[in-house]
């Protein structure tokens, strides 16, 4: 899977693309995630991605001629690419939407600045628009950034065999149960008996009802009433 990111803020991604199991899918070569800047397909001397807003207000509007290159460009090798914008006006992001995203051989996104886009870029471009939630960040990349992770470990041989498994727990629509470690005591907080009992279907019993419980009380808006 190839993710294109337009941003005039590259060197804001770099560094997370380059840990963990995002740079480890980029090195096995199963996800290809290319950080353009946007600013490559100005023409002016000041490379200009911005300008001021029609019928005037605080702020500066993104142009649309070089995300309109940029896109263009891109697709002229990549027709079918499906073009994502990052917006506060998009629909909310969730595990369904990244098991979507996932399905698609080739992912374009524009990061919008919080100012706005030109509409036209909207119109005319974008195939989805995708709010990561409802806060106000200065920019779309760092959306981006969360869209890219939460896909790209749902291609196939990017995680690894435990945690793929392990995964759907949050996918399943419910909140993990608590996990712990060694030691069994620790400054005289104890593990709870039951885990180290060794006795899997009570334990299982226990997990799933502390599952239930925890999202109840945290996350009531997952569970459907019968499940209460
Ligand atoms: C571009 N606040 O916010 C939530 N999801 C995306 C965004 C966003 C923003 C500003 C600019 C995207």
């Amino acid at each position: 899977m190839k993710f294109d990111i337009l941003t005039i803020l590259p060197e804001m991604l770099r560094g997370p693309l380059d840990e963990s199991i995002l740079k480890r899918a980029q090195e096995k070569q199963l996800v290809e995630i290319c950080v353009r800047n946007l600013r490559d397909w100005t023409h002016d001397k000041h490379r200009t991605t911005d300008d001021r807003p029609f019928g005037g207000g605080p702020g500066m509007v993104m142009k649309p001629e070089p995300i309109f290159e940029a896109v263009e460009e891109l697709k002229r090798s990549s027709p079918g690419a499906w073009v994502v914008m990052l917006t506060p006006q998009g629909r909310r992001f969730d595990q369904q939407a990244a098991r979507g995203l996932a399905t698609r051989e080739h992912v374009i996104m524009i990061c919008g600045h919080y100012e706005g886009v030109d509409e036209r870029v909207r119109e005319a471009l974008v195939d989805e628009e995708i709010s990561i939630g409802d806060y106000v960040l200065t920019n779309g990349a760092l959306a981006a950034m969360v869209v890219v992770d939460a896909t790209a470990r749902l291609v196939p041989g990017v995680l690894g065999h435990a945690d793929s498994a392990k995964d759907e727990s949050f996918s399943d629509g419910w909140l993990e149960y608590p996990q712990y470690t060694r030691p069994a005591e620790y400054r005289s907080m104890a593990v709870p008996e039951v885990l180290l009992s060794g006795d899997h279907a009570v334990i299982a019993a226990w997990r799933q009802e502390q599952s239930r419980q925890r999202t109840r009380r945290q996350r009531p808006d997952l569970m459907k009433d019968d499940e209460k």
